[in-house]
């Protein structure tokens, strides 16, 4: 069985439990705790982010170096085109996005959310026991917090570079979809996952997996408010509309 080690809310864990969903692939996540994972991480794999995926022997530790083996071996619902120029434009924007804009955008996001310490602890420790909910969130502010900070290196000015960068990945999508549907070609493919993916925190679309609880806490709903209306929200939304499922569910 295939285990993915996450956040249950995360950027790059994201990336590769929507692939393996698209997949229809059966995996057990294995849920982390923002701050504590460190210790579950480094001593197994020698490295303390998530995603890990973990197929019998085998340990990858890099998102896109899951999602090209998970496309190499598990071929069925292809998320690359037939096209070989087409899969290098695919990788290129997927490349672009998860290394380029990933950080800045989580970097601007946390910036507004953190502040929220004890919602975001909530939301983080949904999948554990109510005593380690308890510890977790009471633990966050003065622990957790101020290490995710200083990790991120989150000030204000360089979250104003990450929302500058967030509002011209949005711009790059709306223009890039004005008069198609897709990233590249006409079906969906690696790109439209990514950059969905990349960009979930600015439509946080119903169909996203976890649920955050509502109502939200001011800096969210900033947040939010911020990119309402933009057309790269609405097409993160549709992308999650239409295929953030299960292979053979309806
Ligand atoms: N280049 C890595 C980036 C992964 C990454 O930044 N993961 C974040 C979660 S979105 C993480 O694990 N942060 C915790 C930490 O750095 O300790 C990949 O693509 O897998």
């Amino acid at each position: 069985m295939i285990e993915l080690w996450q956040f249950n809310v995360s950027m790059y864990p994201e990336l590769v439990r929507w692939a393996l969903d698209h997949k229809g692939l059966d995996y057990r996540a294995r849920d982390l705790l923002p701050g504590p994972h460190v210790v579950q991480l480094l001593p197994r794999f020698g490295q303390k982010t998530v995603p890990v995926l973990r197929d019998g022997d085998r340990v990858l530790t890099q998102s896109l170096d899951i999602l090209a083996d998970l496309e190499a071996r598990h071929p069925q619902h292809p998320l690359l085109p037939d096209d070989a120029a087409q899969r290098e434009e695919v990788w290129r924007i997927v490349r672009h996005f998860a290394d380029e804009y990933g950080p800045s955008v989580r970097l601007a996001a946390f910036h507004e959310l953190l502040p929220h310490g004890t919602y975001m602890a909530r939301v983080w420790a949904q999948p554990f026991s109510p005593l380690l909910r308890a510890a977790y969130v009471a633990s966050f502010p003065l622990l957790v917090r101020p290490a995710m900070r200083a990790d991120m290196g989150i000030t204000a000015e360089r979250a104003a570079q990450g929302r500058a960068a967030t509002q011209e990945a949005l711009d790059w999508v709306a223009a890039r979809v004005r008069d198609r549907d897709y990233l590249v070609g006409d079906r969906f493919t690696l790109a439209d996952l990514s950059v969905a993916t990349v960009l979930f925190l600015t439509a946080l679309a119903p169909e996203y997996p976890v649920r955050l609880p509502q109502p939200y806490p001011r800096g969210l709903q900033h947040w939010l408010d911020r990119w309402r209306g933009h057309p790269g929200t609405a097409w993160v939304r549709r992308m999650y509309g239409l295929h953030r499922r299960r292979a053979g569910t309806p």
